[in-house]
């Protein structure tokens, strides 16, 4: 029977919008309009051309998020729907037509040389799960209207990285050189000529710690890495903000300090409000246990009375998850919600899934990770002047009608 709350129950699980729109829910103005940009619709850049235009929304030809509704229920984000962020122009296509030609200059180990992604693939091979999220998601929340991509939830997606361990890099060129405290990588791009270089490169360094975990990748969700995804090769250090991730990489260093690169000198720091940005104030490295609901949505219209699959994703950043709580009352009271799907490790999202009885009229739904630290998802964002890692559960709190 269409109607058996069994049968809606699953519809809701496949978690599409078309399922929502199959239980006969209409569109929802007000809180709608205010969470996402009005979709007037911009192309899909020529690199990224193959993405499901659907599940995107163009904020600009090098910023595309993911639409809440888009987030399916099961773990992975499909390469079509991941969002996509570049601080320059993405690089011309030719460097992915040979990909195994592609060279990486390691410097700061014992024996440095440059590599090719095919001597690379010699040395070893690991796949991990991990969350890719913008420091800048969760900007579209600030009410400082912070400058930059109002991201509201999908500048983030959990996707597979395959390649070889960073450590087995270094390893194969005599180890490490003595006094190295960081992993500096730097960014493949064609820089315009008569710009000082260190004012625009996308160069990025991490605490050496990383080496634990990262990887010099060249594949994702089980296909070559794609040119708007950071290919032919991409430093994927899990458990970093996005920006820590540096596409086509074409130099990868252990240093002795942090690069004095513009990105990492003055970009990319937690500035307090009325403040301008110093190489002192923190830099968007680890990122923090954070959740949203996927579904409802904010554009899910009237809901019908009766019970709801509240669903969404969740993470710990630098550690694993331990748990989600909902709360249908905005965050008076809580449930722990049931995850759904296996566990991907650390580095990846969990989906979570809490069923709920809602009476008619308004509601706050919202959700709030532990991790498995005992750090726990804060009500309040941090406020910040480019609105960075905002990782507040009342901020990403949807209201829904029903009945
Ligand atoms: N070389 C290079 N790497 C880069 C960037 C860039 O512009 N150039 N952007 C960074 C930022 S800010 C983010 S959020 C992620 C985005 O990765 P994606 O486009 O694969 O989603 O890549 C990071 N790595
Ligand atoms: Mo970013």
């Amino acid at each position: 029977m269409p109607s058996s709350p069994t049968l809606n129950r699953r519809r809701l699980l496949a978690g599409s919008a078309g399922a929502l729109t199959a239980a006969g829910l209409t569109p929802l103005a007000g809180k709608a309009a205010a969470q996402q940009p009005a979709a007037a619709p911009k192309p899909l850049p020529p690199y990224a051309a193959w993405k499901d235009a659907n599940s995107l929304i163009v904020h600009t030809s090098s910023t595309i998020e993911t639409r809440r509704s888009a987030f399916g229920t099961s773990v992975i984000t499909p390469g079509e729907q991941l969002y996509v962020r570049n601080n320059l122009p993405a690089p011309d296509a030719a460097i992915v037509a040979d990909r195994d030609a592609w060279e990486v200059r390691i410097e700061g180990v014992k024996q440095p040389r440059s590599l090719s992604v095919r001597e690379l693939k010699a040395l070893g091979v690991e796949t991990v799960a991990a969350v890719l999220q913008c420091s800048g998601n969760g900007r579209g929340f600030f009410p400082s209207k912070p400058s930059g991509t109002p991201w509201t939830v999908g500048a983030a997606g959990c996707v597979l990285w395959s390649g070889v361990p960073l450590r087995a890099v270094a390893q194969a060129l005599g180890g490490v050189a003595d006094g190295m405290l960081f992993i500096t990588g730097t960014g493949g791009e064609k820089l315009p000529e008569g710009i000082d270089p260190k004012t625009i490169v996308v160069e990025r360094s991490v605490p050496i710690k990383a080496l634990d975990d990262a990887l010099l990748v060249w594949e994702m969700n089980g296909a070559p890495l794609s040119l708007a995804h950071g290919g032919p090769l991409r430093l994927v250090v899990p458990g970093y903000s996005g920006i820590n991730n540096i596409k086509y990489v074409k130099r990868l260093a252990f240093t002795a300090t942090e690069t004095d690169a513009k990105i990492m000198s003055h970009g990319y720091r937690v500035t307090p409000p009325g403040g301008k940005a110093e190489p002192s104030q923190p830099s968007v490295l680890e990122m923090g246990v954070k959740s949203w609901i996927n579904s409802p949505h904010p554009d899910s219209g009237s809901l019908p009375a009766g019970t709801v699959l509240i669903h969404g994703v969740a993470f710990g950043g630098a550690q694993a998850l331990r748990r989600v709580e909902v709360s249908t009352d905005g965050g008076k009271s809580w449930s722990e919600a049931r995850f759904v799907g296996p566990d991907l490790g650390r580095f990846a999202w969990r989906q979570f899934v809490l069923q709920a009885r809602l009476a008619p009229g308004s509601h706050v739904l919202a959700s709030r990770a532990t991790d498995t630290a005992g750090n726990v998802q804060p009500e309040q964002r941090l406020e910040n002047v480019a609105g960075y890692n905002n990782n507040s559960w009342a901020d990403h709190a949807v209201r829904v009608s029903v009945g």
